[in-house]
């Protein structure tokens, strides 16, 4: 797996570089999902499948810019789902945006998922890792990760992080977002998972939520290269990771490997609240 981590940081250290030095502009092709492509979400995922592919261990990549799942070698122990740059939207107003990494084994099913890691492209470039026992930040300084501290999370926080469009939210959820407000809860939310769930994450608690809604029954954020690699971060610093259904969201198996679900991601007490509002307590 070191290596495989290895390779996270040399992508995520290429990666940084295209952000602070390449066009923001769009490019002429749609993803998979539908999503107008940037340039930088191009070349990001370009970077990842290129270091990824040198390490012997790791099989097949899939991404969240590419259609079909990329078989790389016969051997390898490792399938590596990825989302080279989530919250690319927000590169041209210089917000911090992310990558996401999932490690499995044999197939993307949430019980095969080994080892997760983000990182997170802001005023410093930042990487946290979930392997074995422990969650890991490091930070990179002058070209290398080092070391910072393990992560845990509280039972409780203060921060809300409301993801869709309330226009399209179910009266139980608003009602749900509306009282943790009415009780002094701080709204915390940029548009890009990987900085709101970092943040929830380093200040020590709180919830994120992407629901599913009117419009989008699944919600929209995708389960084996963004959803379930957060959710073994989040179970790992001691927080919960469910679905609309009171379910973990590391016990799903995706039919597809770019399949959505509604997420919920936080502190216990935050998490149990919202199991109680969608009825599933
Ligand atoms: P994006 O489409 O910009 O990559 O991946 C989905 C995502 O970003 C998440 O990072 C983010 O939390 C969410 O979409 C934001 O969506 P809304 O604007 O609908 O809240
Ligand atoms: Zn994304």
């Amino acid at each position: 797996m070191k290596e495989v981590f290895e390779g996270i940081a040399k992508a995520a250290a290429r990666i940084a570089e295209a952000l602070e030095h390449d066009d923001t502009g769009y490019s002429d092709n749609k993803n998979s999902t539908g999503d107008v492509q940037l340039k930088l979400d191009i070349r990001s995922d370009y970077i990842v499948e290129e270091e990824l592919s040198r390490i012997p261990t790791v099989r097949a990549l899939a991404s969240e810019e590419k259609e079909q799942i990329e078989p790389i070698r016969t051997g390898g122990q490792y399938l590596v789902g990825y989302d080279p740059l989530d919250g690319s939207s927000l590169a041209d107003v210089d917000l911090s945006v992310g990558s996401i990494f999932g490690v499995y084994e044999n197939s993307f099913l949430g019980a095969n998922l080994m080892a997760a890691a983000y990182v997170v492209y802001g005023p410093r470039v930042e990487m946290v890792t979930a392997y074995k026992q422990n969650v890991e930040l490091w930070r990179q300084d002058r070209g290398e990760f080092k070391f910072v501290q393990i992560l845990r999370l509280r039972d409780s926080g203060k921060l809300v992080a409301p993801g869709g469009t309330q226009q399209y939210w179910y009266p139980h959820h608003k009602e749900l977002i509306d009282s943790m407000f009415a009780e002094g809860y701080r709204l915390r939310y940029s548009g890009g998972m990987v900085p709101d769930l970092h943040q929830i994450l380093i200040k020590g608690g709180g919830l994120f939520s992407y629901p599913g809604t009117t419009d989008k029954a699944k919600g929209k954020i995708r389960l084996v290269f963004e959803s379930m690699p957060f959710a073994k971060v989040f179970e790992m610093a001691g927080g919960l990771a469910l679905n609309d259904r009171g379910e973990r969201l590391l016990v799903s198996e995706p039919k597809g490997h770019h399949d959505t679900s509604p997420c919920f991601f936080g502190s216990k007490t935050e998490i149990e609240r919202a199991m109680r509002a969608y009825g599933n307590v």
